[in-house]
């Protein structure tokens, strides 16, 4: 069973908090950015959450994931703890991968995110790649990436689709469509409007759903797992969707009207899911509240962790780089360490440390 679905009414609870979570996390890590407390760059899934959410909902636990640039939502998504991603944001060694990730390579390879990646285009590859894991060790799993409208025109995204098609793996490739590779629209990027219709140069299937709508990316990845465990091969799913704030933090957005951001707020997923769920009679407008009043506070927990959490120590740039000692890095990490006990033991005989 997967940890949360769409099937119950629990389920449905637990991905709407999911979703509030990802835009409670985003914007405040928007914010913490601004006041200069993140280092390098946040890219924010606000306005995306339903293709994330909608995903894994559909996904078993032990299923694989590979993100993107853009990843604080899936890893929301697939389960992460906001304390140990806001400390990795933080670069802190707390974090998930000790603070030397950032907010652009999150992973937790035991909880099947397999990371975010600064690559554009990188996550197919991986995903092929622990499918024909899954394939060769007759595992009942699936590996899904997920990459952007602009990724779909790069070239290791098409070796990657095209490897899964040809040897029928247990893949699904999510594409967010939300209609720009950074500034550049889609009709700048492609000649063909639904990204979807790439699928048939693969002889797969290929849908256009509604990206923001959480069901819909559910059912649709749905059959997409129960088509890749009956060994049929991939599908692609184009999400469409759109994310509110610029590409990055900091972003002036020349290339769009705030007109368009409305529109697409308009049809807002987070909103339309809890209508939806009021309607059922699953959901009252004060639990709503209750549900957005405790994400909020466990996503400023998040922050006074990644705050109060150590740095990583210099020597620690040179950990989890080779599976074997390499003793060139030995010698440059012996050599940091012995200049930050040196730096320490300077503090300490100034009277502070
Ligand atoms: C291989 C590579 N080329 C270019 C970039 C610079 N870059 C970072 S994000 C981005 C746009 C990606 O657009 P899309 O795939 O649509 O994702 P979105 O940002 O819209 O989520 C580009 C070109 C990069 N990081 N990696
Ligand atoms: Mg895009």
């Amino acid at each position: 069973m997967a940890d949360f679905d769409l099937q119950s009414a629990d389920g449905r609870l637990e991905a709407l908090r999911r979703m509030v979570t990802i835009r409670a996390f985003d914007e405040e890590a928007g914010n913490r950015f601004a006041d200069g407390e993140i280092p390098g760059f946040v890219h924010l899934y606000i306005g995306e959450e339903a293709v994330g959410v909608g995903t894994c909902a559909a996904l078993e636990p032990d299923d694989y994931i590979a993100s993107t640039h853009r990843g604080h939502g899936h890893c929301i998504a697939k389960g992460l703890d906001p304390k140990l991603m806001m400390a990795e944001l933080y670069g802190k060694a707390d974090g998930y991968c000790n603070g030397k990730g950032g907010s652009m390579h999150i992973a937790d390879v035991d909880a099947g995110m397999l990371g975010a990646n600064g690559i554009v285009g990188a996550g197919p590859p991986l995903a092929t790649g622990a499918a024909l894991t899954i394939d060769y060790q007759d595992r009942d799993q699936v590996a899904v990436s997920f990459c952007g409208d602009g990724a779909v025109a790069q070239g290791q995204v098409h070796e990657a689709i095209n490897l899964a098609a040809t040897w029928d793996l247990p893949a699904i490739f999510v594409v967010e469509n939300n209609g720009y590779g950074e500034g550049t629209p889609l009709d700048e990027q492609h000649n063909v409007e639904n990204l979807s219709d790439t699928a048939q140069a693969y002889d797969i299937p290929g849908l256009t759903i509604d990206g923001m709508d959480v069901t819909a990316v559910a059912e649709a990845v749905e059959e997409a797992r129960n088509r890749a465990r009956s060994g049929d091969g991939p599908t692609l799913v184009e999400a469409k969707t759109y994310r509110y704030r610029g590409h990055y933090e900091g972003d002036e957005e020349p290339y769009r009207d705030e007109e368009e951001v409305e529109r697409w707020q308009d049809r807002d997923p987070i909103q339309s899911f809890r209508q939806r769920l009021i309607e059922r009679g699953e959901l009252t407008a004060e639990e709503f509240e209750e549900m957005r009043a405790e994400v909020e506070e466990t996503i400023e927990e998040a922050v006074d962790y990644a705050q109060e959490a150590p740095a990583p120590e210099a020597h620690e740039a040179y950990d989890d780089m080779f599976v074997e000692t390499v003793p060139e890095i030995e010698r440059f990490a012996n050599a940091a360490r012995a200049r930050s006990d040196g730096g320490r033991e300077r503090r300490r005989s100034n009277g502070g440390d």
